[in-house]
């Protein structure tokens, strides 16, 4: 017994030897990789440029339809890209579950483990709050696809995004639900627990006070809140002619919901986060008369815009939102900077973004402002009949 253990002590040391010769190899790689830390895996083969990008998505939890959507529309990008061989990307996929502290630990990870050479996300604004400064020390250019709030860009040099920000959305849909209704009055509701929320509560508000709109209350809520009948109770009595609604969309159908119900019957503004069919599929019929700007609109008379939808639906199962559509373009505008750049290199990527001038994407025609900003004009949507349709 004793000689057999003695065997296979013997075996497992040559085993153990024999893979750390093995090593030995994995390790000439690694230190090629190592060389190119600094700038991110990188490597050129057969001319295209490779180059591995990190997404940090909300995954799981009461936003999953919002993570949904953006790696869908990744997933598309990717495979397009790949298929046309001038760059090959690389993707890393982690959840940040709607959480700071989850979003900030996998861009550790994906900056400082998988080295990539750029990151896409994370989804929220409050993620990006603590993302942000992070990428932008490490050098890591950042691709907000769905981060609105005011000052994302401002984080830092290598912090972008092709998301509009609150600031353009509401007043556009603003504007647009006043000249239609002839508004006056207008009750305010937000959710005071979320950078993005809170962001479009600060717009809501400024824009209502330029317009000259009385602004009868002003009403909060929180995250994963289900009943909202004591502020809806108090908007009714106050007779607005319009509820501005800073919500994601878990929140704010239900709210729609609950205000239908109580015979609220006037329309809602929303920001980025209520534009979801999410709220078409939780609210049903109460989320008609929901008014959102975006620069998103599926229905487009466009060869590239129809072709997407199409793919889309046809991979996916459902059709593409605002989200699918600025990941997508996210996935190719990166693809764009990296061929410019035809390195890997995390720099000169970042530099490459920011040169980008009128590129053709599925939201239009793209270029970045000296802060990252996009520019584009956005469309207002109205839900109507279960859909989202251009408001006129
Ligand atoms: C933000 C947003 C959300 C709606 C993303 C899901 O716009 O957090 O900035």
């Amino acid at each position: 017994m004793k000689n057999v253990k003695i065997l296979l002590l013997a075996l497992t040391m040559m085993m153990a030897m024999f893979l750390a010769a093995c090593g030995g190899g994995n390790e000439a790689t690694n230190s090629n990789e190592s060389k190119e830390q600094v700038g991110g895996d990188a490597e050129k083969s057969a001319g295209a440029v490779e180059a591995k990008i990190g997404v940090i998505a909300w995954m799981t939890g009461s936003g999953a339809g919002y993570g949904e959507a953006i790696t869908n529309g990744i997933n598309l990008a990717l495979e397009e890209i790949n298929a046309k061989g001038e760059v090959k990307i690389d993707l890393v996929v982690e959840d940040s579950a709607g959480k700071q502290e989850q979003a900030l630990s996998a861009a550790q990870k994906l900056i400082n483990s998988d080295n990539v050479t750029g990151l896409i996300g994370p989804t929220l604004s409050t993620e990006m709050n603590v993302v942000g400064p992070e990428a932008d020390l490490a050098g890591v250019p950042t691709m907000g696809t769905s981060t609105t709030a005011q000052g994302i860009p401002e984080i830092g040099d290598y912090i972008f995004r092709d998301s509009i920000p609150e600031s353009l959305a509401i007043p556009a849909a603003m504007q647009k639900a006043i000249d239609k209704y002839g508004v006056k009055k207008v009750a305010i509701m937000y959710g005071n627990d979320d950078v993005f929320t809170k962001s479009g509560f600060d717009t809501m508000k400024a824009t209502a006070e330029e317009m000259g709109l009385e602004i009868l209350t002003i009403e909060t809520f929180q995250k994963g809140q289900s009943d909202y009948n004591a502020q809806l109770t108090k908007i009714k009595n106050l007779n607005p002619e319009l509820i501005l609604c800073s919500a994601l969309y878990n929140e704010g159908a239900v709210i729609m919901d609950q205000a239908r119900k109580m015979g609220l019957t006037v329309p809602f503004v929303g920001g980025n986060g209520f534009n979801s069919p999410e709220v078409i599929k939780i609210a049903g019929d109460a989320a008609n008369g929901l008014i959102v700007a975006t620069p998103w609109f599926g229905a487009k008379e466009d060869a590239k815009v129809q072709e997407f939808v199409k793919k889309y639906t046809e991979k996916f199962g459902k059709e593409p939102d605002q989200f699918a559509a600025q990941a997508y373009d996210g996935l190719y505008l990166f693809a764009e900077a990296i061929k410019n750049a035809g390195e890997a290199d995390r720099d000169a990527v970042r530099d490459a973004l920011a040169e980008i001038k009128d590129f053709e994407g599925i939201l239009g025609v793209m270029s970045f402002d000296e802060v990252g900003d996009i520019v584009m004009d956005p469309t207002v949507l109205v839900i109507d009949g279960g859909q989202f349709k251009l408001f006129e």
